[in-house]
């Protein structure tokens, strides 16, 4: 099924006119902004410099921390009276990053969620439970105004209370969910705890953070739902920026809305199709905030080869982030990578924490694993064969030795938005 069947299908050659059409917009846009007259003087370029798509880039790019420097307001190229919302970032350190939207900002992101819900299959007889936070976060928000816009019946739930959630998954007939993956896991543990087999659940939509495709395999089986992967960032109004199709293999990438490039982090220089590496997006209709070649930090590659839906450009599923990359005695590693091989071990539960201490100037990482109720009330020597287990697997992934720690199940913080399994403390004091 499709939202905007001529725009999601749209043939190269059309593509690439509106997207060229949409960059020159997008770029005098941004020209209202002072960070991009300076950032554009500074690089000798004006906006009319840009003839084809290519030219990109010859264009700089833009920092998060360049949007944190603009704090609150300072890079929106509309006045304040034409910005109808706000949104920010989640940032751990530092300012937030301030998102605002005109009317027509809004509108454009509710149509971006209406066609990723209706490209799986979600229509006016779905009742769709929106489990995510209502706030600043976007996914709340932008969830539930795009599930509106195809007249979905929509549950803002919220997070918290999963007792309760369940039990309205259960009265309401709930046939879709969004949530974190972290918070499906809980909500899959709880209901197995009260008994519930949530059998009108057919679709898990999930996002925000990194997830792997062992996990879907689990969310899958134990939710008895088909699980959507959804990608976006608040910078780009937050969700609706690539989301899954029914083929399940790669994520497509709103093409008519985002120019999208992958480069090496550590060059700049842009990769070719298949190359793993950052995401660097450019948006071409966003009013409020205009950004020009905006590094996500998001570790992905473009795939190639046509999709079976008839969509466009897919990328691959984020397997993290270029600076939650954690460098290990010189090896890079992502979390994503430690959860894959976790959640492929029948004895694991679904929770774990990874440490790094500096121990003797040297890195030294730590995983709590929780284990299963069946795999903990095991024999003393079980649970040894098991660590052993871990520790081989995680070996031959990650290319380190790493210590693993068996812990009792329910031991673990939970999350109820997006996880935060990794504590490096070799910067602490
Ligand atoms: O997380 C927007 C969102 C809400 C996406 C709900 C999907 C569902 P931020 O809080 O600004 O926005 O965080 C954006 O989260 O740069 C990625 O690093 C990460 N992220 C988001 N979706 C995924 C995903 C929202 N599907 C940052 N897979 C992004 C992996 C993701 N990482």
């Amino acid at each position: 099924m499709f939202w905007n069947r001529a725009i999601e299908t749209i043939r190269p050659e059309e593509l690439a006119d509106l997207q060229l059409k949409r960059l020159k917009w997008a770029l005098r846009q941004a020209q209202e902004v002072g960070l991009y007259q300076r950032k554009f003087r500074e690089a000798g370029i004006s906006p009319d410099d840009i003839r084809t798509l290519d030219d990109v880039e010859k264009l700089p790019f833009t920092y998060k921390k360049e949007l944190q420097a603009g704090y609150p307001f300072g890079l929106f190229a509309v006045p304040m009276r034409e910005i109808v919302r706000i949104h920010t970032t989640s940032g751990t350190t530092g300012k937030p990053t301030v998102v605002g939207y005109t009317r027509q900002d809004l509108d454009n992101w509710a149509d971006l969620i209406a066609r990723n819900m209706t490209m799986i299959g979600l229509g006016v007889d779905d009742v769709f439970q929106n489990a995510v936070n209502y706030g600043l976060f976007t996914g709340g928000l932008g969830f539930h105004y795009g599930a509106e816009k195809i007249g979905m019946t929509v549950i803002p739930s919220a997070t918290g209370n999963t007792r309760r959630q369940i039990e309205m998954i259960e009265d309401f007939g709930v046939t879709a969910i969004h949530c974190t993956p972290s918070y499906a896991l809980h909500l899959a543990e709880v209901a197995e705890s009260m008994g519930k087999t949530l059998d009108t659940l057919k679709t898990g939509i999930f996002g925000a953070e990194p997830w792997s495709e062992n996990t879907r395999v689990e969310l899958e089986r134990r939710l008895g739902v088909k699980a959507y992967d959804s990608y976006g960032l608040s910078e780009m109004y937050g969700p609706g920026v690539a989301f899954e199709c029914p083929e399940h293999n790669g994520l497509h990438i709103w093409h008519d809305c985002y120019l999208t490039e992958v480069i090496d982090p550590v060059t700049g220089e842009r990769l070719a199709p298949g190359e793993r590496g950052e995401m660097v997006i450019t948006p071409l209709v966003k009013e409020a905030l205009p950004l020009v070649r905006y590094r996500t930090g998001d570790i992905t590659r473009l795939l190639e080869g046509e999709c079976a839906c008839g969509r466009g450009q897919k990328i691959e599923r984020i397997t993290g982030r270029s600076d939650d990359m954690l460098v290990i005695r010189g090896i890079n590693i992502f979390p994503s990578q430690i959860e894959h091989v976790l959640r492929s071990l029948p004895e694991v539960g679904d929770q774990f924490m990874v440490y790094v201490d500096r121990v003797r100037h040297l890195d030294e990482m730590t995983i709590e694993v929780e284990m299963t109720r069946a795999g903990f009330s095991g024999e003393l020597q079980d649970l040894a064969r098991v660590q052993k287990k871990i520790v081989g697997e995680l070996h031959s992934t990650l290319g380190l030795r790493t210590a693993v720690k068996l812990v009792e199940p329910g031991s673990l913080p939970r999350f109820e938005g997006k996880a935060k399994r990794v504590i490096d403390r070799r910067g602490a004091v």
